[in-house]
């Protein structure tokens, strides 16, 4: 299927979903676009930068928390699994699972045909007699996975603390999708970020030269491309808060001045300091993060921290 890719400026190609969750959010009260649309091409790599910026800590966490786990790891989970991901997999965290626990295949499994079919291309080089089974699909709801790996004990692993832009309602429901595609027995190893000062977390997200800004007003950017706005981009601010009723970082885009713009056809106004909500970014004390996979249908069976207890991998058993 064709699909609009940033830059293209084909608005007629945009893909409908993108069309129809902008459409609605702006008009909506309190308008709100899903963090999911963040992604095009732009977007993507934006986003590798913001994992690279000295205030967002998450990245470097994970991984680190890898690293010196990953014999640990190991020896919970064996050797000779099936690794199946959730996401199409990160160049930085992916190789340190695959290396520490000698998978029989690995199963990326992504909605994006584009980002998976790269990923899974750079791991199979990378790991040359490991099969590599991508397989795109929306794994918020279960998905039927390869024949070959029918037979293989599951370890599911879905890092980068994904799971905390979806509210808690929304988490469970993946959760127990996941144990769905796994299969009682199987085994998942989640990302988790943590609750911690609030002035570390809004940092994160509101880093000092500017990259997470420049991230969430690239989508009134590619709203501009794909759908044919008109969206006066620097009348808009970057704005990231700590709700602490919902344990969350949220992201807004507030408008500087009244404004009145187009998108597909549609017309639309905002009032100065009226704001779009872009993303949430839940985070979890050591309980909430059990009780939330516990929800899900896991059973919290092991977990390795960074010794400032910032991110949690937590393995966890259906
Ligand atoms: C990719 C969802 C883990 O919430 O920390 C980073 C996305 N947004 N900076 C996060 C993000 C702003 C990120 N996740």
């Amino acid at each position: 299927m064709l699909k609009a890719e940033a830059g293209d400026g084909q608005a007629s190609l945009a893909d409908p979903a993108f069309r129809h969750d902008v459409l609605t959010g702006l008009a909506a009260r309190p308008r709100a676009i899903q963090a999911r649309w963040f992604y095009d091409r732009r977007g993507s790599e934006l986003f590798e930068d913001i994992t690279r910026v000295e205030e967002y800590y998450p990245t470097r966490t994970e991984v680190a928390i890898l690293d010196a786990s990953a014999a640990d790891i190991a020896a919970r989970v064996g050797t000779g699994r099936a690794v199946i991901e959730f996401g199409s997999g990160s160049s930085m965290k992916t190789p340190r699972l695959l290396e520490a626990v000698a998978p029989a295949a690995y199963v990326p499994i992504d909605i994006s045909g584009d980002f998976l079919r790269d990923a899974a291309a750079e791991l199979a080089t990378a790991f040359p007699g490991l099969p590599v089974l991508p397989v795109e699909a929306n794994f918020m709801a279960p998905v039927p996975l390869p024949d070959a790996v029918a037979d293989l004990p599951k370890l599911g692993f879905f890092p980068g603390s994904t799971i905390g832009n979806m509210t808690p309602f929304a988490g469970i429901d993946v959760l127990r999708a996941m144990r769905g595609s796994l299969g009682e027995g199987a085994l998942l190893l989640i990302g988790i970020d943590r609750v911690k000062e609030v002035g570390v977390l809004e940092a994160a997200y509101d880093d000092a030269a500017g990259v997470t800004a420049a991230f969430n007003l690239n989508l009134l950017e590619r709203i501009n491309r794909e759908l044919d706005g008109t969206i006066p981009v620097d009348a808009f601010e970057h704005r990231a808060v700590w709700n602490d009723d919902a344990s969350r970082i949220e992201m807004h885009l507030a408008a500087t001045r009244d404004v009145a713009f187009g998108v597909d056809g549609r017309d639309f106004a905002m009032a100065a300091g009226e704001t779009i909500h872009t993303e949430n970014s839940h985070k979890y004390d050591a309980r909430a993060a059990n009780t939330l996979l516990r929800g899900g249908g896991w059973t919290p069976v092991a977990q390795w921290t960074d010794p400032k207890n910032w991110f949690a991998l937590i393995l966890a058993e259906a």
